[in-house]
C-alpha cells in the first residue's frame, strides 16, 4: 500500500509530467477561512506561472508560524526551518546554487522579533533572495499574542490592557538597511503582489515585499480587512522609486501607500 507521502509525490510528478505548470501544491493550505495569506499565495503563484521558471529551479524557505507553513502549500522545493531563521537558510540555499530562484517567506513575529537580527545582514550582503514578509501584526500560530509590528494599544489575551511599545516599520527598516528592492503591498490585492513580485524577482540583489495582511481569527479590531481596505492606497502618481530620499520621506509620512517604494540595480 502506498503511504500518503508517496500518493502526494505521485500526484505532483503526474502534474509536472503532464506539462501543466502549477506552483500550487496538492496539499491545500490549512490557514483559517478568510485569512489574508490566501491572497499572498495567489499573488506568488501567479508570479511563478508568469515568469515560467521551472518549479525544480525554485526553493521556498520559511521559518515557523502560520506563514511558515507556506512551503507545504507550494509545488516548488521547500525548506521549513526553525523560528526566525528563514533568511540565513535562504542565504545558504542561494550561495549553494546561485542559479536557483529563492523565495523566503514568514510572519512579522518570525521576521521582526526572533529573526529580526537577520534582515540587516541579508540586505547589506545583497543576497539575491526574494523575501515576502506577511505582516498581520500578530503571532497567529501561537494564538494571537502581539508582535513587534502591532499598533500601540493592541489588546490581546497576552496584552489585556493594550500594548505600550511603538511598532516597528519593516519598510523603513528595509530602506535603512540598504535593500535593493522594497515593495509595500496588501494581501487584498493579489494582482498588485504579482506585479511587484515579477519586478522584484527580475531585479538583482535582495528584494523585500512587506505585505500588510490580516489575522481574521485573533485580530477583530486592529488590522482587519475593513481597516486595511480603508487605509491602503496607491503611491502618488509622480512617485519615483529610484530616489532613496523620496522613499524615506514617503514612508515616514504615510504608512499605507502601496507599490514599489525603492529599487536600484546593484
Ligand atoms: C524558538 C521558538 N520560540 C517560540 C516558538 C513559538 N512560536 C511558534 S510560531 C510563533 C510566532 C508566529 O508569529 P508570526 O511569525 O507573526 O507568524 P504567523 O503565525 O502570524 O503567520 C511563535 C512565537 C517557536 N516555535 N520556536
Amino acid at each position: 500500500m502506498k503511504t500518503p507521502a508517496r500518493v502526494l509525490a505521485d500526484q505532483v510528478n503526474q502534474i509536472q509530467k503532464s506539462g501543466r505548470f502549477s506552483p500550487r501544491s496538492a496539499s491545500l493550505p490549512t490557514w483559517c477561512p478568510g485569512c489574508g495569506y490566501f491572497g499572498i499565495h495567489q499573488g506568488l503563484n501567479d508570479c511563478i506561472s508568469s515568469l515560467e521558471i521551472p518549479l525544480t529551479q525554485i526553493v521556498t524557505v520559511s521559518g515557523i508560524g502560520c506563514a511558515g507553513r507556506y512551503p507545504f502549500f507550494s509545488n516548488t522545493y521547500g525548506l521549513h526551518t526553525v523560528h526566525g531563521r528563514a533568511l540565513p537558510a535562504a542565504t545558504g540555499v542561494k550561495l549553494g546554487n546561485p542559479n536557483l530562484t529563492v523565495f523566503a517567506v514568514g510572519g512579522d513575529g518570525d521576521g521582526l522579533a526572533i529573526g529580526g537580527g537577520h534582515l540587516p545582514h541579508i540586505a547589506r550582503r545583497n543576497i539575491n533572495v526574494n523575501y515576502l514578509l506577511f505582516d498581520n501584526s500578530i503571532y497567529g500560530l501561537t494564538k494571537g499574542q502581539p508582535s513587534p509590528s502591532s499598533p500601540m494599544g493592541t489588546k490581546t489575551k497576552a496584552s489585556p490592557y493594550g500594548t505600550v511599545d511603538k511598532p516597528l516599520n519593516a519598510t523603513l527598516m528595509a530602506l535603512a538597511y540598504g535593500a535593493s528592492f522594497v515593495a509595500r503591498l496588501f494581501a487584498g490585492d493579489p494582482k498588485g503582489i504579482t506585479e511587484a513580485l515579477i519586478e522584484g524577482v527580475r531585479n538583482p540583489g535582495f528584494s523585500i515585499f512587506h505585505i500588510y495582511t490580516t489575522c481574521v481569527t485573533f485580530d477583530k479590531n486592529f488590522k482587519t480587512w475593513a481597516h486595511l481596505k480603508e487605509w491602503t492606497h496607491a503611491l502618488p502618481q509622480d512617485y519615483d522609486p529610484t530616489d532613496l530620499g523620496r522613499a524615506f520621506n514617503e514612508v515616514l509620512k504615510d504608512d499605507f501607500s502601496l507599490g514599489v517604494i525603492f529599487k536600484r540595480d546593484a
